[in-house]
């Protein structure tokens, strides 16, 4: 029997977002983001056309949530302001009161429970009124975004001692530029590099008025990592492929935000298809000296990548696009999530780890979301009207387990948070996949039960690990 012990003071808990998770009450002065403004012109866009004011209601539970965290073991726990509901219009930066209360109330009922509130400030969504003005594409949006930063670290920064900047930037550019799960709903690779580029700015100018308040806390940014493979690691042009991929999605990520700089195997190649940002000579220094103190790690999965040959000309009718340069490899055999089509590879998180390790100072970090989303869970309901989520609790451990490995040789990493807390409305998916530990019925006021897998975190936790 193995036995997976993790250091005294980990940080156990989960992981939400404001939009995801707070839900819209009538007369609570918030304005529309992006979300709601893509479901109200295209419901149909969303899964059961059930859009984002329909959520886990924790503007109105957060007080039992936070029982429920206690009895799921959670010592942290990670949300998001909603910058349309703090600063309904940021043009004016005037701030809403009731906003206020709601976040200080939810703030000091956490730390009076004994749970670390881990407070992000960007998770996907850019208020309507900014994204009609160009969003992050418009350079004017670093410097309201760094007003709306440094007014929630004066409101809040005197309890919350863990920040961070933004979750996953790569995603506004993947769904708003490339893919299309995010307004604007644009194919355009090289407005995608041009928002990379001002999440990144924004970024370093909310870290320089951070530490310049000297409030005594750390902040740092989430980044997606997914550690790309090649398809044969002894074929040199299926590594050049991988290396390009781990460039494009996560070096350009990692590099600014700890190093300072950007990775410059893809600056030289933004320069050769004529896909540079706009940018100041001044921002450099900026970038390069406000590097952040932490660093959340989310592993769902990693990516695979083979060798493609490059065209002369784009592919498709929308000019450049990342996979013109890359293969994605699906690699026969591989465990799949089914539900939600990702790959589990429990290894990756190890990989991401000693990737941090190696070449990024060993910087502080975490996990700040792994999870298992699963569709129609209400089918795993017992008797008890407890779903029974052994396929979670698997989940975990197995990634526990690398977690755990990476600790033995000496990453800095100090906490796992799940994704998620109570089941959250997930973007376009909606409730199609349910990752909580606990679960929410939405029918009936969004009751919420724990889940097996709830419980047995709390046990887990209370012991720091596991055996097998
Ligand atoms: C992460 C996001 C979360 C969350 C999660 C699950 O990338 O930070 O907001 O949604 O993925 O993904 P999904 O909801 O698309 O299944």
């Amino acid at each position: 029997m193995a036995k997976y012990e993790f250091p005294k003071d980990f940080w156990w808990g989960s992981a939400a977002s404001g939009p995801q998770s707070e839900g819209r009450v009538a007369g609570d002065g918030k304005a529309d983001n992006i979300w709601d403004a893509w479901y109200q012109t295209a419901p149909e866009k969303f899964f059961n056309q059930v859009g984002p004011e329909k959520t886990s209601m924790v503007y109105q539970k957060y007080q039992e949530d936070i029982s429920l965290m206690k009895q799921t073991g959670h010592n942290s726990y990670r949300t998001s302001i909603q910058w349309s509901r703090l600063i309904p219009n940021p043009f004016t930066g005037e701030v809403n009161p009731e906003a206020v209360t709601f976040y200080n109330h939810l703030i000091d009922d956490l730390i009076a429970a004994g749970i670390e509130p881990f407070i992000n400030l960007y998770h996907f969504d850019m208020p309507m009124v900014l994204q009609e003005n160009g969003g992050w594409l418009n350079r004017e949006v670093v410097d309201l975004y760094t007003d709306y930063a440094e007014k929630c670290f004066k409101l809040f920064g005197d309890r919350v001692k863990k920040w961070f900047t933004q979750n996953e930037p790569i995603v506004p550019v993947e769904g708003g530029y490339l893919y299309g799960w995010h307004l604007p709903d644009e194919r355009n690779l090289k407005h995608g590099v041009q928002v990379a580029y001002h999440e990144a700015l924004a970024s370093a100018k909310a870290v320089e008025k951070y530490h310049a308040l000297n409030l005594g806390g750390t902040i740092g940014i989430i980044l997606n990592l997914m550690p790309t493979y090649p398809k044969d690691d002894t074929n040199p042009a299926d590594v050049k492929a991988a290396k390009f991929v781990d460039g494009f999605f996560n070096r350009s990520f990692l590099d600014p935000a700890i190093k300072g700089t950007f990775p410059s195997d893809i600056v030289d190649w933004l320069g050769e298809y004529d896909l540079m940002p706009t940018y100041h000579q001044s921002d450099l220094a900026i970038i390069k000296e406000n590097t952040i103190d932490l660093l959340g790690v989310n592993y769902y999965q990693p990516r695979r990548a083979a060798a493609k040959e490059i065209q002369v000309e784009p592919e498709g009718e929308n000019g450049w696009m990342p996979e013109d340069f890359y293969t994605v490899y699906d690699m026969p055999g591989k465990k799949l999530n089914p539900y939600r089509g990702w790959e589990i590879y429990e290894k990756g998180i190890y990989d991401a780890l000693i990737n941090i390790k190696d070449n990024y100072g060993n910087i502080n970090c975490f996990i700040s979301e792994n999870g298992m989303g699963v569709e129609d869970e209400a089918r795993f309901i017992n008797a008890d009207g407890q779903i029974n989520d052994d396929y979670r609790i698997e989940f975990i451990q197995d990634h526990l387990k690398w977690v755990h490995k990476a600790l033995e040789e000496g990453s800095n990493v100090h906490g796992y948070h799940m994704w998620t807390c109570m089941d959250n409305w997930s973007w376009l998916n909606a409730y199609k996949n349910r990752y909580g530990f606990i679960s929410v019925d939405l029918d009936n006021e969004a009751k919420r039960t724990i889940k097996k897998s709830g419980y047995w975190f709390k046990e887990m936790t209370e012991q720091n690990g596991f055996s097998d």
